[in-house]
């Protein structure tokens, strides 16, 4: 194939975030915004990393995809990439992309997405990049990147037609080929493996078990069928916003209490549903809620760990091990510590899990920020989640007849609330403020974390340690620092601070405040009303008022 070299000139501001580059469709539509990123990072990988080599390509669905997939295509090919697998019409949720850099023994994958920002031509796109183990590049390779979108001079296209990707199947170009796969089956099999599918499937058939699910017009939208109706029994009308749409359906497609609202009505409302679950723009998210109950992701990812080896055959040997983000309560500290597995704290963001894994150092891990999964791939998984927690609800329930009480969601977690004792959690997001004062609240932040000293009295709490959360690699060594203010307190309550790192225009705050409450007969109260002395410190400490002019956060989960 003819290659055609594009004389190009360095572009400011590529620098990726928590998860990918992610900026306003209207930036990545500039010429060459998103080639420049593309050729930088064939520019930062060895040649054997690609030359001749098998990348996957899908994404979430969004506003942008079916050019942008041409575009890569292109640049791949022109770079001497031998194949592309993609998703037909482009899709694959970023769980799928792992699975399916798993399986074909790809040598990595590209997800389009911009994950659970809104989409659309005014709204967000996203890229990222997995290596090999299907897990997000690591930082020495996205920063390796960032420094060569400073010095690009030319990009490499292939001078080829755009791909068909309506229609299954491969298509040469030369030495160059395009295989145009089935966004389901390989990560359905996988799933497959995973679970115990006809356990799951005698709940999801009893005719005393409603379960909904709403795939907010996001990439789940594809898988929700073919997984829950076709192969589980689920009822046809329990998927909801089943169709992925290019804008999400004008929604936010970010599974919370405040985004997916409809959802949260319908459990909350009367006679409602027994199991309801949602899942993200690129379905690496869930929220998993029981009849007038929410789980917060951090109990979510500690109960699974607790229930695992019975309810889940992957897990029949126990879980190697367990790891939370630092910001995520330390619900699963207790489960890790009772089934005397080895426990880590990983800065934010699903990069960091993934050397623990390779080394079979870890299993089951989570983020607070609706991020649940394991190592069956690299990358957190929406409904992997979802078969997680209905595998213990069909485990719980399984000898029971028709007309039997089942126990519920609500149950479960309460229960698991009485044995471990309940960590209250909640996340104060303020979105979108603008970036100096948040940079200066968090300097604020800085300076009294490095005038603190254990012992020091705020209110009623007695700080334990205040700090900027840094993290060693045991696996690699490679050092992670700035990740997060943390003020500890003797009861081990904590509040942290951080900016987002996903965000797309401004800077998003994000305090987070956690407690731990061992007496059974505290734990029905609502979490806002329990940490509120906790919340009120955490809002006078930072001057988030006076330093963001926010009076009331944009989300609270
Ligand atoms: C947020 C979450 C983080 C998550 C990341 C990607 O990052 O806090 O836990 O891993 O999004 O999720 P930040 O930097 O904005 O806090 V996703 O669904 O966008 O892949
Ligand atoms: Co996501």
């Amino acid at each position: 194939i003819k290659i055609d070299l594009i004389p190009t000139q360095p572009i400011e501001g590529q620098k990726t975030g928590t998860s990918g580059l992610r900026k306003k469709v209207k930036i990545f539509k500039q010429e060459n915004y998103l080639a420049n990123w593309i050729q930088a990072l064939f520019n930062s990988l060895p040649p054997e990393d690609y030359k001749n080599g098998l990348l996957v390509l899908g994404g979430d669905g969004r506003y942008f995809n079916k050019e942008a997939a041409q575009i890569i295509m292109k640049i791949a090919a022109g770079n001497g990439v031998g194949k592309i697998l993609v998703g037909q019409e482009g899709i694959l949720s970023t769980p799928a992309v792992s699975a399916v850099i798993r399986k074909r023994k790809a040598n990595g994958g590209f997800i389009m997405s911009a994950s659970h920002n809104p989409g659309g031509p005014e709204y967000d796109w996203g890229i990222k990049f997995n290596y090999s183990s299907g897990q997000p590049a690591p930082e020495s390779i996205t920063d390796k990147i960032y420094g060569n979108t400073l010095s690009i001079s030319e990009i490499k296209f292939a001078d080829i037609p755009d791909v068909d990707l309506s229609r299954i199947g491969e298509i040469k170009y030369g030495n160059f080929s395009v295989e145009v796969v089935d966004p389901v089956s390989d990560y359905l099999e996988l799933l497959e493996n995973v679970f115990d599918f006809p356990l799951i499937k005698s709940l999801l058939s009893r005719s005393d078990f409603r379960f909904v699910f709403d795939a907010m017009h996001a990439v789940t939208g594809a898988y929700a069928k073919p997984i829950f109706v076709d192969k589980l029994g689920a009822s046809l009308d329990s998927i909801s916003n089943g169709v992925p749409l290019e804008d999400f359906g004008h929604g936010h497609p970010d599974p919370n209490l405040t985004y997916a609202k409809d959802l949260v009505d319908l459990l909350f409302s009367e006679d409602g549903p027994d199991f309801g679950a949602a899942s993200d723009g690129d379905g690496d998210r869930n929220m998993i809620l029981g009849r007038g109950f929410f789980v917060t992701p951090s109990d979510s990812v500690a109960i699974i760990a607790a229930y695992a080896q019975e309810a889940i055959p992957y897990f029949k040997n126990g879980p190697k091990g367990l790891a939370r983000s630092m910001p995520t309560s330390g619900a699963l500290d207790r489960v890790a510590e009772k089934l005397n597995l080895p426990f880590f704290e990983v800065p934010t963001g699903w990069k960091f899990f993934g050397n623990l894994m390779d080394a079979g150092k870890l299993s089951i891990c989570g983020e607070e920020s609706f991020g649940t999964g394991s190592d069956h791939i690299r990358e957190k998984d929406g409904i992997w989640a979802v078969l997680a927690w209905i595998s213990i609800i069909a485990f719980r329930n399984k000898d029971k007849k028709v007309g039997e009480k089942l126990t519920s969601v609500s149950d479960v977690v309460k229960e698991h609330w009485a044995i471990y004792g309940r960590n209250f959690f909640s996340r104060y997001d303020y979105e979108e403020c603008e970036s100096e004062g948040a940079n200066k609240m968090m300097s604020h932040l800085g300076d009294l974390v490095s005038k603190s000293k254990s012992g020091d009295k705020y209110g009623s709490y007695v700080l334990q340690f205040a700090d900027d959360f840094s993290y060693t690699d045991p696996v690699d060594g490679s050092v992670a620092s700035k990740q997060g203010v943390r003020f500890v307190f003797s009861d081990g309550s904590r509040i942290i601070y951080r900016l987002s790192g996903t965000g797309s225009a401004g800077a998003t705050v994000r305090i987070y405040i956690e407690q731990f409450e061992p007496d059974t007969s505290k734990h029905d109260v609502d979490a806002q009303t329990s940490l509120k002395p906790l919340i009120d410190l955490a809002l006078s400490l930072s001057k988030l008022e006076e330093f963001t002019g926010r009076e009331k956060p944009t989300v609270i989960t």
